[in-house]
């Protein structure tokens, strides 16, 4: 399996973030993106790695999910807030448009005028996702890194038979399935998934895959611990896009994720959210909940599946609730071998901090994948 990745990747390095009110050292570092580059190195299993380029032109793809004004302001946001007297390690926002107080619906309120701490509020939901110097940079690579994988993907599933199904993975950091057309949050900029989807949906060409409005069929399977709020609203309206999602209730991103959320107009059926209990989802359960998707993902009938790739779902993750263990990775890979039986698959890297075996966990899942039968 060809493994996509690239060194800007390491430049986003935020010194701390606020959870439950403590400030504590960044936990998406760019130690987990060496150690996850590192196992994949170590493996028995054959990954060949290719580095993306810094030159690949992206803006089109990256414009094909976000809104213009959106990537600027993540562009220019450290710069402006520095010379406003932002804090030098950067950019968070100390307060939010919240519906109660929200007042330019109307459009009184001129959004390109706001102040800088204000800006940050409008296009953040938290605390933990600051644009230091290099994040744009590094924003940008994993979208490079996601867009090689793409074109690999596509070209590798043209040119085989049958020796089973075509899979790559983009080694990305900083992850994507948080951020919405014109929002960041949970650690995600740019929502590399989503960009994913919209380029192979440009690639695509199999007539038996098309839909009403003749768009080719993209599933994307999220199995990162957390919903993917931003991967969801991208494409709640919009049934060429089947976003599954595994997740965990109670837990971040707290207001969005629910059964009943299924979309909306033509997309109406075609998000489906499968909520799962903190504490008590292990190995079993949730293994039972991937085949459910598999088999609605097999339904659907994709072109192409796209694996928000989390393994924080892992046992000893410092800040999840599930209880997954290596040997239940292998098995996730397997399952999702099994999707849309023989479609190319490309694994997007989200989550996943539980440094010591946090690359074991990864290799896991790819290696599931390549040696299903
Ligand atoms: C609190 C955010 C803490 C959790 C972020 C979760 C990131 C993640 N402000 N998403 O998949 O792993
Ligand atoms: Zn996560």
């Amino acid at each position: 399996m060809k493994v996509v990745y690239s060194s800007t990747c390491l430049v986003h390095n935020p010194e701390y973030e606020t959870l439950s009110g403590k400030r504590v050292p960044y936990l998406e570092s760019p130690q987990r993106y060496e150690v996850i580059k590192e196992a994949l190195s170590d493996s028995e299993d054959s990954f060949g790695f290719v580095e993306a380029s810094e030159d690949l032109e992206i803006g089109e793809h990256l414009l094909s999910v976000h809104n213009p004004e959106y990537v600027e302001y993540v562009k220019n946001a450290y710069d402006a807030w520095v010379e406003d007297g932002g804090d030098e390690a950067g950019v968070v926002p100390d307060t939010f448009p919240h519906p109660k107080l929200i007042n330019f619906k109307n459009g009184d309120i001129d959004v390109t005028k706001l102040k800088p701490i204000a800006k940050a509020g409008l296009y953040c939901f938290d605390l933990s996702t600051p644009i230091t110097a290099d994040t744009y940079k590094a924003a940008i690579a994993a979208v490079q890194v996601t867009l090689t994988a793409c074109s690999i993907l596509t070209t590798e599933s043209k040119a085989s038979s049958s020796e089973g199904p075509v899979g790559v993975f983009a080694l990305t950091r900083p992850p994507g399935h948080h951020a919405a057309t014109s929002l960041s949050g949970g650690y995600c900029y740019f929502n590399n998934v989503a960009i994913a989807a919209r380029f192979l949906q440009s690639q695509a060409q199999s007539p038996s895959s098309v839909n009403a409005e003749s768009k080719p069929k993209i599933a994307i399977l999220d199995i990162d611990y957390h919903h993917g709020n931003g991967t969801q609203d991208i494409f709640y309206a919009d049934p060429s896009v089947y976003y599954v999602s595994l997740h965990a209730v109670p837990d971040y991103p707290y207001y969005t994720g629910t059964a009943s959320e299924t979309g909306f107009g033509p997309g109406k059926g075609y998000t489906l959210n499968l909520p799962l209990p903190t504490y008590t989802t292990g190995d079993e359960e949730y293994l039972a909940a991937l085949r459910h998707a598999v088999h609605k993902i097999n339904e659907f009938g994709a072109e192409y599946v796209v694996v928000s790739l989390g393994v924080d779902t892992y046992q000893h993750d410092p800040i999840c609730k599930f209880g997954l263990t290596t040997a239940g990775y292998r098995r996730v890979g397997g399952a999702i071998a099994r999707a849309g039986a023989g479609v190319g698959t490309v694994f997007v890297m989200e989550g996943g901090y539980f440094i010591a075996d946090l690359g074991a966990n990864v290799r896991a899942v790819l290696e599931g994948y390549q040696t299903a039968g």
